[in-house]
């Protein structure tokens, strides 16, 4: 844990040895999106429909009609598929906020097939154009364009010219080294379809003899829906509700609502505002950060490694300069 987290005379945070200066950045001014028409894409609004019908109904089976081993399942395969997202494809590969052996690497990229938001490599990639080019064009959920947009709608139209245009100039050869990422990636029309749908439908049919329509509503489809709308929660409600804390300047806010059931996810106005600290949060692992607790386990046997954080004095400096004066209220402080 020696992050090397310095600050320039600007007050721009930098981290000296980054390997990624992409996610050193620090966040760009707001900008207004513009107007153009969009261009929607039926094959995924039909899809998101359905699948969102599915599991309104997946959810009813899950009160009154699933076993509760199934219930339980659904509940474990929404965490492990979460950590999927939040430990690997953000904090990891995103961020590269710490390191991991291949061991965990396996493991994280399991869970995140599961969690079906398409292969790590591309996740990672649209999220390091979030954070450098934040609330621009070439923002994929661009939070300027509103909830429905930042929420789902982003998945729905064509991405917009100055993304593609400016994602060129993204430096992914950290992730296109990694034999494990480049496996899912190659396999992922076969190895997602398995992770996300069919093994959670024949589970709980075989090991405790689950109907199959409700093992397919409640382990597959109301569980991958839960997890999209918290996932997209960080970038609709944690874009536009919450205190500033730490940079009043831009939208991310601290959202208590979304961290607790993103695993820690949701203190996004310190995310963006220090996008390396593994924690992605100030507070430590024992608050409404399960994600932080799973990887200090795993740092505790070695599998992750080179966990960075910010120090005390840089967050309190910013905290001055730039917060909403609401720092103290989150009792994590006692600069006021
Ligand atoms: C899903 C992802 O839901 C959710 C991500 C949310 C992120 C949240 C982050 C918040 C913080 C973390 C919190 C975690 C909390 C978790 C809690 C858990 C409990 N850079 O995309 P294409 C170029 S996925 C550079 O097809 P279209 C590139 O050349 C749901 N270049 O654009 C590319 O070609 P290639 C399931 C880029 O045609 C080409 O453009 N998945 C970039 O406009 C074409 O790219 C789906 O539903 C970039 N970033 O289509 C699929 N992007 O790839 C949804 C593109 O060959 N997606 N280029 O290199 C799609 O169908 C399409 O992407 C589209 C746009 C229709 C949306
Ligand atoms: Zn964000
Ligand atoms: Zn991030």
């Amino acid at each position: 844990m020696a992050p090397n987290i310095s600050e320039d005379v600007n007050g721009v945070l930098f981290e000296s040895d980054a390997a990624t200066p992409d996610l050193a950045l620090s966040t760009p001014p707001v900008q207004k999106a513009d107007n153009r028409p969009k261009q929607l894409v039926w094959r995924n609004i039909l899809l998101f429909a359905y699948l969102h019908l599915a599991a309104l109904y997946g959810g009813y089976l899950f009160l009154f009609s699933a076993k509760w081993q199934t219930d339980i399942f659904a509940y474990i395969l929404y965490v492990i598929s979460g950590l999927g997202i939040t430990a690997g494809a953000h904090r990891l590969w995103a961020h590269k906020s710490y390191k991991a052996k291949w061991p965990l690497r396996v493991i994280l990229v399991i869970f995140n097939t599961v969690a079906f938001q398409d292969a790590a490599m591309d996740w990672a990639r649209d999220h390091r154009m979030h954070h450098k080019y934040s609330e621009t064009d070439a923002d994929p959920h661009n939070a300027t364009r509103g909830f429905f947009f930042s929420h789902i709608g982003w998945l729905l139209v064509r991405k917009h010219p100055d993304l593609k245009e400016k994602g060129k100039g993204l430096d992914m050869s950290d992730l296109l080294a990694d034999p494990i990422l480049r496996f899912q990636k190659k396999y992922y029309l076969i190895l997602m379809p398995l992770a996300c749908f069919v093994m959670p439908t024949v589970i709980p049919v075989y090991f405790w003899g689950e109907t199959w329509t409700n093992a397919f509503f409640v382990a597959a489809m109301f569980r991958y829906a839960f997890i999209l709308n918290v996932t997209w929660l960080v970038n609709s409600a944690a874009h536009k509700w919450g205190d500033k804390p730490y940079d009043k300047s831009i939208k991310p806010s601290e959202n208590l609502s979304v961290a607790m059931f993103a695993l820690g996810e949701g203190f996004h106005n310190y995310h963006h505002t220090f996008p390396w600290d593994y924690k992605t949060a100030e507070l430590g692992n024992n608050k409404l950060n399960f994600t932080t607790t799973f990887i200090n386990f795993f740092a505790k046997i070695g599998w992750a490694y080179d966990l960075k954080t910010v120090s005390d004095d840089i967050v309190k400096n910013r905290v001055k300069r730039t917060g909403d004066g609401s720092h103290h209220l989150w009792g994590w402080g006692d600069e006021n």
